[in-house]
């Protein structure tokens, strides 16, 4: 039975993305042959990525969607020969309940369901039936349209509320609840204030849906129009030169109570959540 308080019980977490797609937005094409993708997984754990989360389906915004077929081709090998090179646990990120099925007969032991089980309801009982972890993470719309108008009242009340509902529903699935977390979806149908609020509203987000919460800002595309908005740089600054600003909500969103982070340059981040935890500790101690 998968459980989180082992991978970010301690100290928060950090997830390394391995994107087997032609067109994710940072990384689209890099990892297309497997035995690129399986050199990159493993680099990843060498630079300290407590997980490894493999998408075979680009979530950018305008995205098409893949047929099942094709991402369970793309991921399925991937995965087989990950989860024989490394003890650390792999994610699937996936909406299908087809992939997350095989990917968990592959040697995953998570599901990062961008779609919190919106697109494809079966993919609870899946993950149920394998004892797996579970990720639901908030998205508005679908990524084909979800950045056209993103419209809230109160982002961070309907985030979370939406989050604590899909929890429910999740839990009522079977998944465990040390097996679950949450996610508020930065950059999926949200504005560059959006997910300023999301990430200055984490704690109540954290005290609201009673997991583990997942960050991923990862080279989005608020980063480059923060940057660009600084002044100075191209508009958006490219998603290749936002690694510094990528850290900086890292370590954000890690004092403010996220369990997991997800990001591409796993190094900087994972030395940023030890010396986090190094210095916690020490406040504690001297209190
Ligand atoms: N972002 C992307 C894809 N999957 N999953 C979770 N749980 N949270 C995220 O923020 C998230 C995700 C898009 O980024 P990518 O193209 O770099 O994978």
């Amino acid at each position: 039975m998968f459980d989180w308080d082992r991978v970010c019980g301690a100290q928060a977490a950090v997830m390394g993305v391995l994107n087997v797609t032609p067109d994710s937005f940072s990384d689209g094409g890099c990892f297309l042959d497997p035995d690129t993708a399986v050199a990159h997984g493993i680099a990843l754990v060498d630079a300290g990525a407590d997980l490894v989360d493999v998408g075979g389906e680009s979530t950018r915004p305008g995205a098409a969607p893949v047929p099942a077929d094709e991402e369970l081709h793309r991921v399925v090998p991937v995965i087989e020969r990950l989860a024989a090179a490394t003890d650390v646990p792999i994610s699937v990120d996936t909406t299908k309940a087809t992939v997350a099925r095989a990917a968990l007969a592959a040697g995953a032991s998570i599901v990062n369901d961008v779609s919190a089980g919106r697109l494809d309801p079966d993919i609870l009982s899946v993950a149920a039936d394998a004892g797996a972890g579970y990720v639901a993470m908030h998205m508005q719309g679908e990524p084909r349209t979800m950045q056209a108008d993103p419209r809230y009242d109160d982002v961070v009340a309907e985030v979370g509320d939406f989050l604590a509902t899909r929890v429910d529903l999740a839990l009522d699935a079977g998944i465990a609840p040390g097996a679950l977390a949450a996610d508020p979806g930065i950059g999926f149908g949200k504005t560059v204030d959006h997910n300023l609020r999301l990430l200055a509203g984490l704690p109540s987000l954290v005290e609201r849906v009673q997991v583990p919460v997942m960050v991923g800002t990862s080279r989005k595309t608020f980063i480059g129009k923060l940057l660009a908005r600084a002044g100075g740089v191209a508009d958006p600054l490219p998603a290749d030169q936002r690694d510094e600003g990528t850290l900086a909500t890292v370590v954000w969103a890690v004092e403010r109570g996220a369990s997991i982070v997800r990001v591409h340059d796993v190094r900087p981040a994972a030395d940023a959540v030890r010396l986090l935890h190094a210095l916690d500790v020490a406040e504690a101690s001297a209190a």
